[in-house]
């Protein structure tokens, strides 16, 4: 049947070579506080076998990767995933044919042993102690970065306020870039540091990085190796994420992205499960931009996962993420760039429609999965993983009851 489909597509597509080349090019770093079973604060529902360390952490995403030759990274977050001994998780990694990409601090949650709390923000807080404290954990997670290979660092800043008059914005920023500006000086010269910009959640009158504008005033003000991260549930409802995406990569200061779905808030939901056509107009953005600037599909940035699982085997939820991400990206490369510049050029709205349209009505599912079958993984890797019962075989050898940390 692949073999059919393959001949049928590739039979429509010129330079399907070149296409399957960059799809197997293309990794997508796992989170690694996405191996759980996510909850709300109305309820948990966990499934079992879930990954109790970072070990079997790292056996999952291997899992995931041999499955589909697509998630090839690792995206760690400290301290729910502190490796107690670098090396030996670097092997282990290595075995799994897997790298690690961005780390990600933690100054959202108060720790068991830390001294002041982050109730009222860390980098924007009004006291100098706390935002110290804060720098101090940033520096501390670039220092597991680089014992394990990592180039890079996502700041993601739940600081902001619930009320008017809570706070004073002028100064919540200035604390925070303050604040970042410390931590970059403590990058290596070859590593990146990611922006994560957020409108809502856990502060619903402010956030002190609120949206692209405000990443990008911190990025640009920090220093070139300072980029935004585009966290797609990050939005105001009906955002225009695709032409935020053109203007900072136009920028140079489109630093990667956090792929899930939503269709309210940061609901974390399987990515292209709600808005595939918005993923396929993000990856015509992207793949557009970057030629525009000669810049490398793979790895010039960083595409990461960022989801939470309420109901679906997290797993599964990643390998069909994983599937949507590989879907737009190859439907992204089919477009006829050269009528739709065209079309641009003339006012042609509706050829212009069309031609976008006939990239994203055009099933690639056959060149996807044959790009995977030549990286080693699985026709159908979804299939796979039911038909060998893994979850089943993972409740076995973990129990019921184990609960990976994460969200
Ligand atoms: C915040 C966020 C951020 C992570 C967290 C797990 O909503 O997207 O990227 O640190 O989720
Ligand atoms: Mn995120």
């Amino acid at each position: 049947m692949h073999k059919k489909r393959y001949e049928f597509i590739s039979g429509q597509i010129n330079k399907v070579d070149e296409i399957i080349k960059k799809l197997i090019d293309f990794q997508v770093a796992i989170p690694s506080w996405a191996l759980g079973t996510g909850g709300t604060r109305f309820g948990r529902f966990p499934g079992g076998g879930e990954p109790m360390n970072l070990e079997e952490k790292i056996e999952d995403i291997g899992l995931l990767h041999a499955l589909n030759g697509s998630s090839g990274a690792i995206s760690l977050h400290i301290p729910w995933d502190i490796p107690t001994d670098a090396e030996a998780i670097k092997k282990l990694a290595a075995e799994h044919g897997l790298r690690f990409d961005a780390m990600n601090s933690n100054t959202f949650q108060d720790q068991p042993d830390q001294k002041l709390s982050y109730k009222f923000g860390s980098m924007q807080h009004v006291d100098k102690a706390v935002r110290k404290q804060a720098v101090d954990h940033n520096i501390e997670v670039i220092k597991y970065g680089k014992e394990l290979g990592s180039k890079s660092l996502t700041v993601w800043l739940s600081d902001g306020s619930c009320f008017p008059g809570q706070l004073n914005f002028r100064k919540a920023f200035q604390n925070t870039l303050e604040s970042l500006q410390e931590v970059y000086k403590a990058l290596p010269q070859d590593w990146k540091i990611f922006v994560e910009y957020k409108a809502f959640e856990p502060n619903f009158y402010s956030m002190t990085v609120g949206d692209w504008g405000q990443s990008l005033l911190y990025s640009s003000k920090l220093g070139p190796k300072a980029y935004t991260l585009v966290d797609l549930g990050h939005h105001l409802a009906n955002a225009n994420i695709e032409q935020i995406v053109s203007l900072l990569l136009m920028e140079g200061k489109l630093g990667g992205f956090h792929f899930n779905d939503s269709k309210y808030g940061d609901d974390d939901l399987t990515v292209g499960s709600i808005k595939p056509y918005q993923l396929f107009l993000i990856f015509n953005e992207l793949v557009e931009g970057m030629d525009a600037k000669s810049m490398n599909h793979a790895n010039d940035l960083a595409w990461m996962i960022d989801a939470s699982h309420n109901v679906k085997d997290p797993l599964e939820d990643l390998l069909q993420s994983v599937e949507a991400i590989m879907i737009a990206y190859a439907q992204s490369l089919i477009i006829d760039r050269k009528k739709l510049v065209e079309a641009q050029n003339n006012n042609d709205v509706v050829s212009a429609q069309e031609i976008l349209q006939q990239a994203y009505r055009t099933d690639v599912r056959g060149i996807v999965a044959e790009a995977r079958l030549r990286a080693g993984g699985a026709l159908n890797p979804l299939a796979v993983y039911r038909g060998e019962k893994v979850r089943e075989q993972l409740i076995k050898e973990r129990g019921s009851k184990t609960v990976a940390t994460g969200l």
